[in-house]
């Protein structure tokens, strides 16, 4: 099994987070997407890091599934809850960190744009999405073991911190700012920090 591999993209930690959670071996192949290389491309047509490439040569793209399928194989606690109302819970957390990360990297994309009016309305309007799904996680229940929600809400707040550490999240948010720095003690998160 490999994945397609940037070790400053938020979506692939989320992926090595759950591979390194079940102790899954996954080998790490370096990809670039915004030069969309060929070994990348004959994986994913659309250029984007994370793709998993199965040990049956089935590429996964798309975070999200790529999750779901390493949990489904691995054999450590699962992270994606059975159907019922703790998976609706947990999937609903997940999206809303997958559009904090859709926001904020939208964000550090368009700051290469020319600076103009247009850009700068895109970034407020993605700013505030950002604000508004931090206070809606400061607001909601972040106890109890970790899942695939929380997990995608580490690495967001992780992405935070990494590209736009000037922005101060913890600010008003302090259950926010203490459930993440608890969850840095966990290695699936301490050995996956963005860099780069
Ligand atoms: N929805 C996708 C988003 C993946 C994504 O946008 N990855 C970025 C890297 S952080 C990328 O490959 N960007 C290249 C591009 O958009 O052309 C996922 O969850 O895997």
């Amino acid at each position: 099994m490999r994945i397609h591999y940037s070790a400053a993209s938020p979506y692939v930690r989320k992926c090595v987070a759950v591979a390194l959670h079940h102790g899954l071996p996954v080998e790490r192949v370096p990809s670039n997407p915004h030069l969309s290389p060929d070994h990348l491309l004959a994986d994913n047509p659309l250029s984007k890091v994370p793709s998993l490439v199965t040990d049956e040569g089935l590429a996964l793209n798309d975070s999200p599934i790529i999750c779901e399928y390493l949990d489904h194989i691995g054999t450590g606690p699962k992270l994606f809850p059975a159907p019922g109302p703790a998976r609706w819970k947990a999937l609903a957390m997940a999206a809303l960190a997958d559009g904090i990360l859709d926001a904020a990297v939208g964000r550090r994309l368009s700051s290469q744009f020319p600076q103009d009016e247009g850009r700068q309305k895109y970034d407020a309007r993605q700013k505030a999405a950002i604000t508004r799904a931090l206070d809606a996680l400061e607001a909601g229940e972040l106890s109890g073991p970790l899942d695939i929600g929380k997990l995608g809400v580490v690495c967001a707040l992780g992405y935070l911190d990494f590209r736009f550490g000037q922005e101060d999240w913890r600010g008003g948010r302090s259950k926010l700012a203490a459930f993440y720095e608890a969850q840095l003690g966990n290695r699936i998160f301490a050995d996956t920090m963005p860099q780069g």
